[in-house]
């Protein structure tokens, strides 16, 4: 960074998986990163609690500071209080099934705090870039074909319409306003930071019950639905590529590769030498009204413009999860000899 210009991130969603790991990487490249909490009757800090306790640092590296995608007055007062060079927008209700129950409000967080965002930073008097989380959910999982930049949005759910609707309100405001604003089109990504109810972490946190004794099954949907998986680490370096290209524009964000449910859950259960199909039931609670069966996505653009690759492998991607969650329920992942080389740092989870 050259200059002496000590930047300055803004991140919405700073609480969430990517926030975390995103103000982690921003704070390695020097920049100082501001995050939106939002008001909670118990810590919702726990991802970045250890980057806000650095007894290192000689001056603050992350400032927090409380607002709202759904209040206007909060996002539009923190931008002008920090004045960011950047803005990276993962605040969301980031739950396909429960959009289904939270149609309105999911609509609310995801596409009009997108809005309310874009609107705020118009009245900032200097350019900013903006990075919107945008999700491969829009493409509605309709094909086997790897999706790419020019692949049809089909959206498949409130949670995909609303990504939609913000994925071209940000496109709406780089050629109305000649604001630099990208969407990432990012495929599954998980870490030992996911959220519990997503799948990849609902299967290894629950075969880390099964092997503590704590669990005997573990309650699944729909296993035949394939994702593209990579590791949300090497994710956020792509958002912020984007931001640093000369050019404002949309990115897809994925492996390259697809993978089903059963697949997962039957490696990680190798892993640990259990029989899925003996620990595992299938609820239909867990089935959506309308599934996206098959993400695969194509990188190539992001690879030739931006230099960025995944660098974790789907199996390392498991091993990761699973040590770390057998860690934190008191097994030694030592136990199994495959898990060796996946040793978790003593990070949150
Ligand atoms: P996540 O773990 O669910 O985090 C979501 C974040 O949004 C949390 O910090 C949450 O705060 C915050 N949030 C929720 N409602 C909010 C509101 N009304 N105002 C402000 N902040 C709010 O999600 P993630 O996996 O990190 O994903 C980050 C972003 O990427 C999301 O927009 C998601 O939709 C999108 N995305 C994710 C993936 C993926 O595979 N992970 C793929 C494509 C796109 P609390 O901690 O207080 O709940
Ligand atoms: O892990 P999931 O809940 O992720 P989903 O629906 O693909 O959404 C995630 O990825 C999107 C990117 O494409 C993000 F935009 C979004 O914010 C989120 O991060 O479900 C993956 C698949 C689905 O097909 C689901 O039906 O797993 C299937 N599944 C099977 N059993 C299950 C379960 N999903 C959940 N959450 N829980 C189950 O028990």
């Amino acid at each position: 960074m050259g200059g002496g210009h000590v930047k300055k991130a803004l991140i919405t969603g700073i609480t969430g998986q990517d926030g975390s790991y995103l103000a982690e990487f921003l704070i390695a490249q020097g920049y100082v990163v501001h995050g939106i909490i939002r008001r909670s009757s118990s810590f919702n800090t726990q991802r970045i609690r250890h980057i806000y306790q650095d007894p290192h640092e000689d001056r603050p590296r992350l400032v927090l500071h409380y607002g709202d995608s759904l209040d206007s007055e909060s996002l539009m007062r923190v931008l002008h209080k920090v004045q960011p060079d950047e803005v990276y927008n993962l605040g969301a209700q980031s739950h396909v099934r429960v959009s289904f129950d939270l149609p309105t409000y999911t609509a609310d967080v995801v596409y009009l705090g997108t809005v309310r965002l874009l609107e705020a930073l118009r009245t900032l008097d200097r350019p900013v870039r903006f990075y919107q989380a945008s999700s491969s959910e829009m493409y509605g999982g309709v094909t086997t074909e790897a999706l790419d930049e020019s692949s049809p949005l089909v959206p498949r759910s409130p949670y995909a319409v609303a990504k939609v609707a913000a994925y071209y309100q940000t496109i709406n405001h780089r050629q109305a306003y000649a604001m630099f604003a990208c969407n990432g089109v990012l495929f599954n990504h998980e870490s030992p930071r996911r959220g519990e109810t997503f799948v990849t972490r609902k299967i290894t946190r629950g075969l880390a019950q099964i092997v503590a004794g704590r669990e005997q099954y573990l309650y699944l949907g729909n296993l035949a639905a394939r994702r593209d998986w990579g590791f949300a680490g090497d994710y956020v370096e792509a958002m912020w590529r984007m931001l640093q290209h000369d050019v404002a524009d949309d990115y897809v964000v994925a492996t390259g590769e697809t993978h089903s449910v059963q697949e997962f859950l039957d490696y990680c259960a190798g892993l640990v030498g259990l029989d899925s199909a003996a620990c595992v039931r299938v609820d239909p609670i867990y089935f959506r009204p309308t599934e996206v069966d098959h993400l695969l996505g194509n990188p190539a653009k992001a690879l030739r413009v931006l230099g960025w690759r995944p660098r974790t492998t789907f199996r390392q991607l498991a091993a990761m999860m699973l040590a770390a969650d057998l860690d934190s329920v008191g097994v030694d992942p030592r136990r199994f000899e495959a898990l060796h080389g996946f040793i978790p740092d003593p990070e949150p989870r």
